[in-house]
This record gives C-alpha cells, structure tokens and sequence, in this order.
C-alpha cells in the first residue's frame, strides 16, 4: 500500500487530496501543527481515514520524526499561511511557514531519506508569485514578480524546491496553482465570502457585504480538480514544475454579479459596500495560466467551468444557512 503524507490537511486542499488518495488505495497520513488544533476534529470526523500526525513546519525535529513515523512514499506541501491580505500583516510569520517551512520539509525528507532517496515531494507553489505580470498568459517559465509576503513566501518555496532537485537529485515537483475554490474554501477568501454572503442576503440574515477591490482578475477553477493535478505530477518519470490554470480570467466584479443571479438576485450592486480595509498595499491585477504543459505531459484539464463553479458555491451555502435555520 503505497503512503503519503500531508500538510495542511485542514485546508480545502488537503482535504479533496486526502479523498482521491484514499480512493486510490493510499494509507493517508496528516501532519497537524498546535496544540488542540480545533479543525483537527473536523477531519477526524470528515475523513475517518486519515491518520493524524502532530508536526509543525515552524519545527525541523518534528517534520523528521513524522517523516520517520510515517516512512511515505510521497510528501504534499499544502501547509502554509495562505491569506494574501494576513500575509501583509504578519510577514514574518507567512515567510517561516509559507517560505522556511519548504526548506525544512526538504531538509528533514533529505536526512531521513538519505543517499536515492525514495521520497517524492509535491510543493504547493502559487500563482502570487507571477504578482505584477510580466506577461499573459503566465506560464512555467514567466518572470517571478510577487506582490505580497505570501507571494515572495512562496518563490523562496519554489526556488528551493527547484534547487533540491538540482543539488540532491531529489524527486521534487513544484505544482503553479492559480486560485482553485469550492464550497471547502475558507470564508476568508473573496469566492467564498462572496457565496456566504449572497446566500445570507438571498435568506434576509444579512443586509450587505462588505468587499475590496472588485477590479482584480483570476483564473479561478475548482479544488477538486486541481488536487487529481498534484497527484498525477508526482506518478511522472521525472519530477518538474506545471503550471495548473483554466486558461480563462474574469474579474471579481464578474463572481460577484453571477453569484447574485444563481441566487435570484439581480440588482446586486445594492448589497455590496465596498470598504478600504479589503484592499491590500499591493495587487496582482491580472492572473491567467497556461496549462498547456499539464495538458500534454499529465493529461490533465479542468473539468468544471467557472459559472458551474459559482453556482454549486451559491447552491451550497444556501442550503447550509437553510440547515441552520430549521
Ligand atoms: O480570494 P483572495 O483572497 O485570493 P488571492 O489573493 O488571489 O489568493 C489566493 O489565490 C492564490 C493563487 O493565485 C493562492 F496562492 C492564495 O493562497 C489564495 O488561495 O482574493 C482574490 C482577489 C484579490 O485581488 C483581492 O484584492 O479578490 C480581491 N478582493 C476584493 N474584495 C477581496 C475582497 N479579497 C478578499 N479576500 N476579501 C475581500 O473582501
């Protein structure tokens, strides 16, 4: 039975990985970091069969123990600070999770692996780091310009990736996710605290939402797409980077309209406030990937279209704040 480990397993991500592991007949660990972790609770009850792991990707010794624990076969880098706006907030801490947390992981995989080292590493890197764009579509071999801690977190993460497979041989991928939603996301994210809200507004429990700059643009696809990716990178002969995108851009101005409309509700500027705290020191203006790569070396493509990606986020959150309700 072939294993895996990973982190971030709380997140969106971890957890549609954990699911197609599992389906693919993979013992599935988990590395969770604090002490009490509450949301370790929800994958406890929410995916039964991963085996939770106490670690941390502030703390080398702990990654060498899990790693020695669960002797895998393949390690997820998913963990991270993973909100752009917090990131400015908190730079220090997203550049030792987001950024040094990589080298510690890659470090601890290379002392526990040793000489031909079996291990096979996925590392979450992001679109953020294409930040102020050096040209469209971005693809793997697009100028890196980040924006934000997060972003320059995550090109140390890329970097040092890339750096051990050239150094150590070691069999490491970097996947370039642009932005992937669900209704897993977290009510941080513009997606999802978009859905929530429209859904509370369409039930009358809220009058408004308050958002940023509705100018910006994403490539947006969906999680459960995206992680089938990460999986099929680390079954390649070699291990290299890919770019994971839909090819397709829209501006959040445009989530937000058709969010309104899958709810009824066509006369949606009334409901949105827009606020100067949602906007950031610096903005990625534009995101669109080039997938190409993906398509031809992985056979992967997306599979679920951006106004089926709204609209099953609407669908969902209606439903949960209907449940609460009764
Ligand atoms: O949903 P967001 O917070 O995602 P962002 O910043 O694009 O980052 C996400 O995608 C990256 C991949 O490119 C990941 F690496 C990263 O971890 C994360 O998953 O914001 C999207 C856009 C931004 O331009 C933001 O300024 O929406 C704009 N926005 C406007 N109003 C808002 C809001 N974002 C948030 N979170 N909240 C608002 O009220």
């Amino acid at each position: 039975m072939p294993t895996a480990l990973i982190t971030g397993i709380t997140g969106q991500d971890g957890q549609y990985l954990a699911e197609v592991l599992h389906g693919e007949g993979y013992r599935v660990f988990g590395l969770i970091p604090g002490q009490r972790n509450p949301r370790a609770d929800l994958v406890a009850s929410g995916l039964p069969y991963v085996e939770l792991i106490e670690g941390d990707l502030a703390d080398l010794s702990s990654l060498i123990a899990a790693l020695e624990y669960t002797q895998p076969d393949e390690v997820y880098n998913l963990g991270a600070i993973s909100f752009v706006a917090l990131s400015f907030k908190q730079a220090e801490l997203t550049a030792n999770i987001t950024g040094l947390g990589v080298l510690r992981l890659l470090e601890a995989i290379r002392l526990v692996g040793g000489t031909d080292n079996p291990v096979r590493f996925y590392q979450a890197s992001s679109s953020e780091m294409f930040g102020k764009v050096r040209e469209t579509p971005q693809n793997e071999l697009t100028p890196l310009h980040p924006r934000s801690p997060y972003g320059s977190a995550k090109v140390f993460g890329h970097n040092t990736t890339v750096n051990y497979r050239e150094s150590y041989g070691m069999y490491a991928c970097s996947g370039i996710l642009f932005n992937h939603e669900s209704p897993r996301r977290g009510l941080e994210f513009v997606t999802r605290k978009v859905t929530n809200a429209v859904a509370r507004i369409a039930l009358g429990l809220q009058d408004e939402v308050a958002l940023g700059n509705l100018d910006a643009k994403r490539d947006w696809g969906f999680a459960g797409d995206y992680v089938t990716a990460m999986h099929l990178m680390l079954q390649q002969p070699e291990p290299d980077d890919f770019v994971i995108a839909t090819g397709k851009t829209h501006a959040v101005r445009d989530f937000v309209q058709l969010a309104f409309a899958a709810a009824g509700i066509d006369d949606w500027e009334r409901y949105v406030r827009i606020d100067p705290r949602f906007f950031r020191p610096a903005e990625v203006d534009l995101l669109v990937g080039d997938a190409s790569k993906a398509r031809r070396v992985l056979g992967w493509e997306p599979k679920m279209a951006f106004e089926e990606l709204v609209t099953t986020m609407v669908a969902h959150d209606l439903e949960a704040e209907q449940r609460k309700l009764s």
